[in-house]
């Protein structure tokens, strides 16, 4: 087909290829989700059904897109790596960035009813983006660490903020001026002394966050076959099949990833 004199618009289009060889990070945050979580009654400071819509909504963007090896996700963010390799949308930031982006946006509407019952979504919730790229595995794990570590930080305030207002009596101002200046060792020590709470004892889903992977699972499943004869019989099916699979466990250590060799791809 012969070109149209407008054609030449497309060279205004900016090059957003990214870098070869680099893993892809897509970082998601929600928008004003300290509003949103108010407005939805979400329970503090961890909401399990907000937590499990943020993985459930993950889970749809692996499982949608292509070559993503690893998720993580605590409070309203979730980060998504694709493989160093992958020529996905030509590697194009814009394109993996808003595919990522509007799946898991959508999937978090979709799904809603399912964590949240009678709570009703009162207003479309939106997703912010970036894409950072990392050159090496050790970056990429320290990206992984940085958000872990986040996780555990803003989880050990949260925990022991909201001890102090719901079980200790205090108002958010007092539990606010109580914390200031407080390093790990005070805050387990309050948990511990005041309430009797071993903060090691904490769900390791509010400690650890969220990390979704792709694994190998055998499932067996029976089936009845009806014979030319008519008679029916029973057979076991197996079959291995790639599933994603959520854990919260550490990531920062070297034992998870021995553990799942295969996520990070070779530095040379
Ligand atoms: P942003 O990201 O700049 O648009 O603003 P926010 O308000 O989303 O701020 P951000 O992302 O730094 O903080 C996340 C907010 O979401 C924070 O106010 C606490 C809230 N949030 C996240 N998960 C939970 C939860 O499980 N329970 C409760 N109560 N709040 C949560
Ligand atoms: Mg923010
Ligand atoms: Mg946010
Ligand atoms: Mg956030
Ligand atoms: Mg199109």
């Amino acid at each position: 087909m012969a070109k149209s004199k407008f054609e030449y618009v497309r060279n205004f289009e900016l090059d957003d290829t990214c870098l070869r060889n680099c893993y892809i990070v897509v970082r998601l945050d929600g928008r004003n989700f300290h509003k949103f979580s108010d407005q939805h009654n979400f329970i503090k400071p961890n909401d399990d059904r907000a937590l499990g819509l943020m993985s459930r909504s993950a889970r749809s963007v692996m499982e949608e897109l292509e070559d993503i090896t690893i998720a993580y996700g605590q409070s309203d963010e979730f980060s998504f790596v694709f493989k160093r390799s992958t020529t996905w949308f030509k590697r194009r930031a814009s394109k993996l960035m808003t595919h990522v982006a509007s799946q898991f946006s959508s999937s978090f509407v979709f799904y809603w009813k399912e964590y949240f019952g009678e709570q009703p979504l009162l207003y479309p919730p939106s997703f912010d983006g970036r894409v950072v790229l990392y050159p090496s595995n050790r970056n990429l794990r320290d990206y992984l660490s940085w958000r872990q570590a986040d996780c555990h930080i803003n989880n050990l305030y949260n925990t022991t903020f909201w001890t102090l207002v719901q079980k200790g009596g205090l108002t958010t101002t007092q539990a606010e001026e109580r914390l200031s200046g407080t390093q790990a060792a005070d805050k387990n020590e309050i948990l511990f002394s005041e309430f009797s709470i071993n903060y090691n004892n904490e769900s390791p889903l509010h400690k650890k966050g969220t990390t979704l992977i792709w694994e190998k699972v055998t499932e067996t499943t029976t089936k009845q076959i009806k014979r030319p004869d008519d008679e029916e019989t029973q057979v076991t099916v197996t079959r291995t099949r790639k599933k994603v699979t959520s854990h919260s466990c550490d990531i920062i250590g070297d034992q998870f990833w021995e553990e799942h060799a295969d996520i990070l791809e070779s530095d040379q």
